[in-house]
């Protein structure tokens, strides 16, 4: 018996045949995206990773055997097809198969949860619960595509700037970002949260020497709201850097989102196609607003934001027209930013810290930290903290803690804008949200 995976052997994806292959065999694997039997001509689309190829039976050129599996062939079976390439200018790529010989390698069963040929999308939840099929829609994997070409991206530009890549505990003892709730799990005996992120320990790592970290992984907060931009677990992008400035920290955030926009755009060209997304490029360096310009815009928009407040809602609206695509948000006043922000040193009401935006969207957020053990111990106190709670984490500062800063920033986030989608739950395969805990 011939192997499975020999049958499945495939010698071209559908996007590398092209007109200049007329008249070679190939053999083509996939999934059953259409069919159409018109009596005497079957037309059967087979879509594979990377686009369609029509496959064409005509009655005249086919054996009548062929010709009923062909026609037996349901919706998203698996099968394969060797056969005869033939100019064809308005199949896809501009070519079609004259099929030899066809193996049905897998049935779908009938009905599907969802039709990856609607013209009309399911709606978002639909969708979400049959995901695997969702993501046959080539305008869905692109956005994973992309989503995973800024994650290499991201990587290759740390490796390359003399980043460590770390990995540090999820399972946690505190809180670390004030604002939003944790979430509690049975550990044992003891109390412990799902951590909010990896804030604690990519600072302790900035008293091992290692000078420059960063880590792609998973935040968990337990947010109350249910919103287009919050997810309960999302994946965030750290960096921690040793000897480095608020400054240093905004420069090396704007890098690395203009290298991941020029290789998007370099790598990505057929996936944007996909989405029909055009990606906003700045050539310039990022804008710099302070806080209270922020006030003076916001409030001349008929938005009331007094001094101390976060951005509302409807003042990230305005900020996003009045400001463009990205831009810094700085001079924040230290009672809305955490524990281990570093003041000023103009004036200590006034934090070190930074957000990057992009219109009305919240991309990220960083600053200078604190890097002395006693002013530490007064934020924490200042802030109703528990400094005994944050005992191991304190001890890092005791014995040689270089001045540092950092940044952690959205990848799904980032990932909306890189895609142009309006839904954080669309960059994310499995989404978890306050309603959805499966699949
Ligand atoms: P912050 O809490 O601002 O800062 O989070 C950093 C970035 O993470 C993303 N983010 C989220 N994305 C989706 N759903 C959520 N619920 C959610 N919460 C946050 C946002 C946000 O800008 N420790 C600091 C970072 C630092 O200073 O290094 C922190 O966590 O894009």
């Amino acid at each position: 018996m011939t192997d499975i995976f020999d049958k499945c052997k495939r010698t071209h994806y559908s996007n590398q045949i092209s007109p200049e292959n007329e008249g070679e065999t190939v053999k083509v694997t996939g999934w059953v995206h259409e069919i159409r039997d018109l009596g005497g001509i079957v037309f059967l689309l087979l879509r594979d990773k990377n686009g369609i190829t029509q496959i064409t039976a005509p009655s005249k050129k086919v054996s009548a055997e062929m010709m009923e599996d062909i026609r037996a062939a349901r919706k998203e079976t698996i099968i394969t097809v060797t056969g005869t390439v033939q100019k064809s200018p308005k199949a896809p790529n501009g070519i079609e198969i004259i099929p030899s010989n066809i193996d049905i390698i897998n049935v779908a069963q009938l009905p599907l949860p969802l039709d990856t040929t609607e013209k009309v999308d399911a709606e978002l939840d639909t969708r979400l619960d049959s995901r695997f099929i969702d993501i046959r829609k080539h305008d869905v994997s692109a956005i994973f595509k992309i989503k995973s070409q800024m994650l290499h991206t991201a990587r290759n530009y740390f490796y390359d700037h003399d980043f460590t890549e770390i990995t540090t505990p999820k399972l946690v003892a505190s809180a670390t970002e004030g604002g939003t709730e944790l979430f509690p799990i049975t550990y044992f005996e003891k109390e412990a949260f799902l951590g909010q992120s990896p804030q604690l320990y990519k600072q302790m790592m900035m008293a091992t020497g290692l000078d420059n970290v960063f880590e792609i992984g998973q935040i968990f907060r337990a947010e109350e709201h249910d919103t287009l931009r919050h997810l309960n677990e999302a994946l965030s992008i750290d960096a921690e850097m040793s000897f480095r400035s608020q400054e240093d920290a905004m420069n090396t955030l704007e890098s690395l989102i203009k290298t991941i926009l020029a290789n998007i755009q370099e790598n990505c060209a057929k996936e944007l196609e996909d989405l029909g997304h055009e990606l906003d490029i700045p050539t310039e360096p990022f804008p710099v607003v302070s806080y209270d310009k922020v006030l003076d815009i916001v409030n001349s928009h008929d938005v009331e934001m007094n001094y101390g407040d976060d951005l509302s809602r409807a003042a990230e609206k305005v900020l996003g027209e009045e400001m463009g695509s990205y831009y810094f948000i700085t001079e924040w006043p230290m009672s809305i930013k955490p524990f281990y922000v570093m003041p000023s040193t103009k004036d200590p009401e006034i934090s070190t810290s930074f957000d990057l935006m992009y219109r009305d969207l919240e991309l990220s957020s960083g600053s200078q930290r604190i890097h002395d053990y006693d002013l530490l111990y007064s934020r924490l106190e200042a802030k109703d903290l528990n400094p005994d709670s944050f005992e191991k984490y304190l001890e890092a500062f005791k014995y040689g803690m270089p001045p540092h800063s950092g940044w952690g920033m959205g990848a799904d986030r980032l990932t909306m804008v890189l895609t142009g989608s309006k839904n954080i739950r669309e960059t994310v395969l499995f989404p978890r949200d306050r309603r959805r805990l499966t699949p």
